[in-house]
């Protein structure tokens, strides 16, 4: 089955897109838990962290880095959480590999951070 996340890739959803490189692709999360909140997603259709080859695991770290980043210098938050589900168990909701990027603020506890399944 196509994911959300491959129809993004494909051009055939839309999606608020901050970067994108041969491996990886940064937008914004429909449904976001703070302002800001970025996914950072492996292109290839892998479900979860242990399905990434090296390259990709080095990819999206490398993507979500330097996104985070950009969201500091832009939004200037006083922290961030990096989030990264794996299985229905955890939460993960969308079988596409994904980090969430959370900018934080202090204060802003209310943030509901995470919605289990
Ligand atoms: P997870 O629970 O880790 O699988 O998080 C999936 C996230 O994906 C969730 O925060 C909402 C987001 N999401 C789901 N469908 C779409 C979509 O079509 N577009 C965008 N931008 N985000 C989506």
């Amino acid at each position: 089955m196509t994911s959300v996340f491959t129809r993004i890739v494909r051009g055939e959803l839309p999606a608020f897109k901050l970067y994108e490189d041969d491996l990886t692709l940064a937008f914004l999360d429909i449904n976001p838990a703070a302002r800001g909140h970025t996914l950072v997603i492996a292109k290839p259709e892998l479900p979860g962290l242990l399905d990434l080859p090296p390259e990709l695991v080095a990819a999206t770290a490398l993507t979500t880095q330097r996104v985070a980043r950009a969201i500091v210098a832009a939004l200037q938050p006083d922290g961030f959480n990096i989030i990264q589900n794996n299985g229905a168990a955890a939460g993960q909701v969308v079988f596409h590999f994904h980090v969430h990027i959370i900018p934080r603020w202090d204060g802003d506890r209310s943030v509901k951070l995470w919605r289990p399944g």
